[in-house]
């Protein structure tokens, strides 16, 4: 009896070991959600080494270099115009509210000061900790800092490269072992995650990496990432640091956000997020201010401020974050055709910021004529196509209207409420930007 009683014992305390135990957000984590969620727009900054060919972050796959020739881009890293200060204030004035770096891309090469890896900031010619530098300025600067680490590595002998879909031509011939390399981003996690105070959110990007070329839509993966012991440890150490993963796949368990690349969330334009949007995490969505992420010499689609706002206003009609990316230039500086839109954008925002930060998405999703976000008893109505004509709301949740104007100059807007549809003619407007406000209950 006593035996038996020992091994039942057993049995359950194995059970209990193995047992996948859900992900409980801290209290920390879900205020830092909502923070998120009320932020509406970050600065996405891809910068290392790889900007130096002017090709973007992809320029070691693309242009088959291997690991021996790629590593003397190293030598060359020395951004002497970088200024930390200035990307920080910068940020700031566009009217965002927090900076997602690269510390680590596909090209394996570490901005921080590093124990885990020679292919580091201070072996190049520059030795300064460039994580550092930007974390402690937006610390100083009240802004949040997200931290982009790739979960795939196209130097790395550790990594599964066998079973990889990119980096193949980077003349490695060892071994891939799991084991080892997810030790090595435990590491490098722990590093990040204690050496730079405050770290709101770490954005994991590659698990596509190992997914079957085969159709799109199978994103099963062929290694087993670990993820609860990655994001275990990430929430052990900074339970507020919001986790996300660019996987396109429905959020995993341990996740606090969701990111959609190049696209809106649910609009799948770009052919990449077959994923549906969740609703219970916050959104974001990712884009270009060209069509580059690393800086690209020869890339001059720039968008018009007007599209980049128009943007901005249909994420957040989605109830998603804007997270508009610059690519630095090798030298640290950044290109005037980013800053004069980043500019243009906080100027914007000056004016129209209570129709976007604190909002909701709105009731009724972005339309072709614009997008609607919401607060308490008010419905902003963007309409950003000229000469959108009458507009209809269907369904509108209020009962009644009390009070429709513009949101600049305050001027009467007619809205009639009836049946349940709200119809809105907006004056024709020499200007770019129409916001309506419907105030009622
Ligand atoms: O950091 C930026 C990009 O470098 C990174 N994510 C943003 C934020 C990124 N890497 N790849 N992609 C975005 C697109 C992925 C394309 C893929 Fe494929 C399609 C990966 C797998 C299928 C192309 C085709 C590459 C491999 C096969």
């Amino acid at each position: 009896m006593k035996r038996m009683l020992l091994s039942l014992m057993v049995a359950f305390v194995c059970v209990a070991a193995t047992a996948q135990t859900k992900y409980v957000p801290s209290a920390e984590n879900l205020k830092d959600r909502q923070w998120f969620t009320d932020a509406k727009f970050g600065l996405f900054i891809h910068w290392g080494p790889f900007s130096i060919p002017g090709s973007g972050e992809w320029v070691m796959n693309e242009r088959k270099i291997t690991v021996k020739n790629y590593t003397r881009l190293m030598d060359f890293f020395n951004p002497i115009d970088f200024n930390a200060q200035e990307w920080v204030s910068m940020a700031k004035n566009a009217g965002m509210k927090y900076i997602t770096l690269i510390t680590r891309h596909h090209d394996g090469f570490s901005m921080w000061d590093t124990k885990y890896s020679d292919f580091n900031i201070m072996n190049s010619p520059y030795k300064k900790d460039i994580v550092k530098m930007v974390a402690d300025e937006c610390h100083k600067q009240g802004v949040k800092l997200f931290l982009y680490y790739s979960l795939l590595d196209w130097r790395r002998e550790d990594y599964p490269h066998e079973t990889g879909r990119t980096g193949q031509y980077s003349g490695r011939t060892g071994k891939g072992d799991y084991a080892s390399y997810l030790q090595f981003m435990k590491n490098q996690l722990t590093e990040l995650l204690t050496k730079y105070g405050e770290i709101s959110g770490i954005w994991f990007d590659g698990h596509w990496d190992q997914t079957a070329p085969e159709g799109e839509k199978d994103r099963s993966s062929r290694i087993d990432w670990k993820y609860d012991e990655i994001y275990g440890l990430i929430h052990k150490l900074q339970p507020q640091c919001m986790i996300g993963n660019n996987h396109h796949l429905t959020p995993f368990d341990g996740e606090d956000f969701q990111m959609f690349e190049r696209d809106l969330p649910g609009e799948n334009k770009s052919g990449l997020s077959f994923q549906e949007a969740s609703n219970k995490l916050p959104l974001e969505t990712c884009e270009t201010i060209n069509g580059s992420w690393g800086f690209n010499i020869t890339d001059t689609s720039y968008k018009t401020p007007k599209q980049l706002i128009d943007y901005l206003v249909r994420a957040s009609g989605y109830g998603a974050n804007l997270l508009l990316n610059i690519g630095p230039m090798p030298n640290g500086d950044i290109q005037p055709e980013f800053k004069e839109r980043l500019a243009y954008m906080g100027k914007w925002l000056q004016t129209y910021g209570q129709t976007i930060y604190n909002t909701k998405g709105g009731y009724l999703r972005p339309q072709a004529w614009g997008a609607v976000t919401q607060s308490t008893n008010k419905m902003y109505v963007h309409v950003l196509k000229k000469d959108a004509g009458t507009i209809t709301l269907e369904n509108f949740p209020y009962k009644k209207i009390n009070k429709a104007y513009y949101f600049k100059g305050n001027g009467a807007v007619n809205a009639v409420l009836k049946n349940g549809t709200v119809t809105i003619t907006p004056n024709a407007s020499e200007e770019d930007d129409v916001v309506i406000v419907l105030e009622g209950a």
